[in-house]
């Protein structure tokens, strides 16, 4: 049977970008230093028996204060661009009012080091690390969201908006809308489905606003939206089953982009939200993106359960596909398929701003992470890509998740998704022999391109 692997390489549309994405909760640590905020996640993972081994982002990787070691990783890797996002307490402390200086100096620091290295940074205001101090104000839940989130964006577009020009507003908003509202799996941890539905219905209104303020303070600026995509499937062939995955898909992959860019809600959930919908909301929400980022990693599964509240619930994917060294489904045609409906159905720019391979790992008796599934997957996932482009998808970019192991949310430290190893204990960084793998195939491209 041919792999990915041995199709002949495909070419990329010039220009195509390749880079590396993280999230500030993730990997920045120092919670506590030069005026932060406290977000819910910090309180979130406080909570006996929230994460796994009860770890936290208190520390993550120090890239607060290691950032610089960080860039010159990305620079060894070729990558031309980096996904970031702020930290929405790092800058506003209480969510709103007065900024914090100190915090607006970091990522001034992060983002002249990077365009020093030659790389493009792309900034992502909202990575799930939601000032608590808005939280307790009602967090998502509160109307009046929107126009935090608007005064947020303002200040971030003011402040870099003559250095950055890439800014999304959110990266998948129905993961920590269903996993916070729906699954209680995130922070605020409830599991009330009018909460959810408001709650989406908030974030869509945040996303308008934000956008809006975004092209306001910084006309030059390339906006867009991260979604996660992937095919929402039934565990088995019942109709029952068939129904919770609509219900599912409707959840994951459209709550947001079809509200986002094609000013509706899908059929399900447009009569669950339309009691918190007031007048002229869908077009406050749909605001015409510049290119649609999309996160993909596996597909996921829905089975039917007349005692979940939400009409379905989540499942395991069938015991036979083949896995990942955690878990997750292999299935790279899922995602070329995906590529190509994410193009027909939106006919934006794609950019996938998230894609790669969780393990349980640690160095051999040499030192080394010889992180060959990792590697596996990169290629026949690239390769995938490559097919969508030859049948028509308009791809533009690829960034791997993640540039480092880092804090991968309920599973906390165990699961490790880095190019490049962390140590926690010594915060020493060893790129991987996938790091090595992926600055090859960027140097092949480049030279390609340059043919
Ligand atoms: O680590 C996460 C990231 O924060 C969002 N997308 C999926 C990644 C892997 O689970």
């Amino acid at each position: 049977m041919p792999t990915w692997n041995d199709a002949p390489a495909q070419a990329l549309p010039r220009g195509f970008v390749w880079g590396v994405s993280t999230s500030s909760y993730q990997i920045e640590g120092a919670v506590q230093a030069d005026g932060r905020g406290p977000s819910v996640w910090d309180s979130y993972s406080r909570v006996p028996g929230h994460i796994a081994n009860g770890d936290t982002g208190d520390v993550a990787c120090d890239h607060y204060h290691r950032y610089a070691e960080d860039i010159a990783l990305m620079r060894g890797l070729g990558v031309g661009a980096y996904r970031f996002s702020v930290a929405w307490p790092r800058v506003l402390p209480a969510g709103t009012g007065v900024a914090n200086e100190a915090g607006l100096v970091f990522y001034d620091r992060l983002i002249d080091g990077l365009l020093a290295a030659g790389i493009d940074p792309w900034l992502c205001l909202y990575h799930w690390d939601l000032p608590q101090a808005l939280q307790d104000r009602g967090g998502w839940l509160n109307r009046d969201i929107a126009g935090w989130f608007a005064d947020y964006a303002g200040l971030i577009a003011r402040r870099f908006g003559d250095r950055v020009r890439r800014f999304a507003t959110f990266n998948e908003p129905s993961v920590f809308t269903l996993f916070g509202y729906g699954f209680a799996w995130h922070p605020p941890g409830t599991t009330e489905p009018a909460d959810l539905w408001k709650a989406i219905h908030h974030v869509n209104l945040a996303h308008g606003a934000g956008v809006d303020a975004l092209r306001q303070a910084a006309p030059a600026a390339s906006v867009g939206a991260i979604h996660n995509v992937q095919p929402a499937r039934p565990v088995q062939q019942t109709a029952a089953d068939e129904a919770a995955a609509t219900l599912l898909d409707e959840y994951w992959n459209k709550a947001f982009p079809e509200a986002q860019i094609l000013g509706h809600y899908p059929p399900a959930l447009s009569r669950a939200i339309e009691p918190f919908i007031q007048s002229g909301d869908m077009a406050r929400i749909c605001r015409q993106p510049d290119w649609f980022g999309v996160n993909h990693y596996s597909p996921i599964y829905a089975r039917a359960d007349p005692a979940a509240r939400l009409g379905f619930a989540w499942a395991d994917s069938p015991p036979d596909v083949p896995r990942s060294p955690i878990g997750w489904q292999l299935d790279p045609a899922a995602f070329r398929d995906t590529l190509i409906d994410v193009h027909r159905r939106y006919r934006l720019p794609i950019y996938v701003l998230e894609n790669g391979a969780g393990a349980v790992e640690k160095p051999d008796a040499s030192g080394e992470v010889n992180d060959r599934e990792r590697i596996d997957y990169l290629a026949t996932y690239t390769g995938a890509l490559r097919a969508a482009v030859a049948a028509g998808a308009d791809v533009r970019g690829y960034f791997v998740w993640s540039l480092l192991d880092n804090f991968e949310w309920g599973a906390g430290y165990a699961n490790r998704f880095g190019l490049v190893y962390v140590d926690y204990p010594t915060q020493r960084r060893i790129p991987k022999a996938s790091a090595r793998w992926y600055a090859e195939m960027i140097r092949a491209e480049k030279a390609r391109a340059t043919r």
